[in-house]
């Protein structure tokens, strides 16, 4: 086995005390004149192996630097494959892969106005309050009036998603985030189905990967919302609490694995919520669709930092304004099936 290094010819030499490096071709013809059967053959095993060590050691290589520092302990496992990614690189926002919701609320298909999006909100969600700076997202909640054709606000923020661009089904989505301190912030890292094959929300389900609530910095919740077409809708969720000395105002990995009829949540790589127990019910027929549906199908990411709503409440004159949303990535992997 020869390789040209400069004008040097490099050769590799196995034998029972070990591996060699020869230099010139005409040393290793005479290294070879002077080997016996047994020796040759061995040369030829290491020279059929070799190959298979050089793989063996660059997976290994490979594996060891998905734990770097940015991944924040997560456990990219050799099994999941990236297949999305961004990192807000650059100083505006990538329009090929996020588009903003603007406004207090959202219009129904059937042309009904639902204020405070659903969950008594309080913000106006605007584009001056997203940027991206220092490789990071920043979502902004200030303390200032907005007004629209619905009504007046006194807080404005913003909320970004991938609707249209990016979606998926199963898979593992992460995000490292940081988040603001006080009563009335919540931010959440969540996605909504593409399309929604099941009904409206939730009977096509909602996967909430992370939300919070100011008040409380030492912990936050994952959820899964399905059912029915709302109100017959409902919920499963869980709480992560942080060790002593973290907390949400500090950098952390929170992420999903969703496999068929399974979805588990994590943070920093430590599980605290396994879910396998859910449904979707037609309401045509009042009848339950076959399980794993809604999450069966493809679901976008949402992220976003609302003011006010029944998560948290509304903020108090502690709550200190602006609050900021940072995020370092999202990443998406997928496991082959
Ligand atoms: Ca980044």
């Amino acid at each position: 086995m020869g390789v040209n290094i400069g004008s040097t010819l490099i050769y590799l030499k196995w034998d029972y005390y070990g591996i060699y490096v020869i230099c010139g071709e005409n040393l290793l013809r005479e290294r070879i004149a002077l080997m016996n059967s047994i020796e040759k053959s061995r040369l030829f095993v290491f020279l059929c192996l070799f190959p298979l060590i050089l793989l063996i050691l660059n997976n290994k290589l490979g594996a060891e630097s998905t734990s770097s520092e940015e991944t924040g302990g997560a456990q990219a496992g050799d099994e999941w494959t990236l297949v999305w990614e961004e990192s807000f690189e650059g100083n505006e926002l990538d329009s090929t892969k996020w588009s903003y919701d603007i406004g207090n609320g959202f219009t129904t298909p059937d042309g009904t106005y639902v204020p405070g999006w659903g969950n008594e909100e309080l913000q106006y969600y605007q584009q001056e309050n997203v940027t991206v700076q220092d490789g990071k997202l920043i979502i902004e909640a200030r303390k200032e009036s907005a007004s629209d054709s619905h009504g007046n606000y006194n807080y404005t923020s913003g909320k970004i998603h991938t609707k249209g661009k990016f979606f998926q089904k199963y898979g593992k989505f992460e995000a490292k985030i940081k988040l603001p301190e006080g009563k009335g912030y919540w931010p959440a890292f969540w996605m909504l189905p593409e399309n929604e094959v099941y009904g409206g929300w939730a009977a096509s389900g909602e996967i909430d990967i992370m939300e919070a609530g100011g008040s409380d910095i030492r912990k936050v919740g994952g959820a899964i919302h399905y059912g029915g077409v709302w109100p017959n809708n409902t919920y499963t969720a869980s709480d992560y609490r942080f060790a002593q000395g973290q907390d949400i105002t500090q950098f952390n990995v929170y992420s999903i694995e969703w496999e068929p009829g399974e979805i588990r949540w994590y943070v920093n790589g430590e599980l605290y919520q396994t879910l396998n127990n859910w449904y979707s019910i037609d309401s045509d027929t009042n009848t339950q669709y076959p399980y794993p549906a809604p999450f069966d199908q493809e679901f976008y990411i949402i992220l976003n930092l609302a003011v006010g709503g029944w998560y948290d409440g509304e903020p108090i004159p502690k709550t200190k304004f602006p609050g900021k949303m940072e995020v370092e990535y999202v990443r998406v992997y997928e496991k082959p099936m």
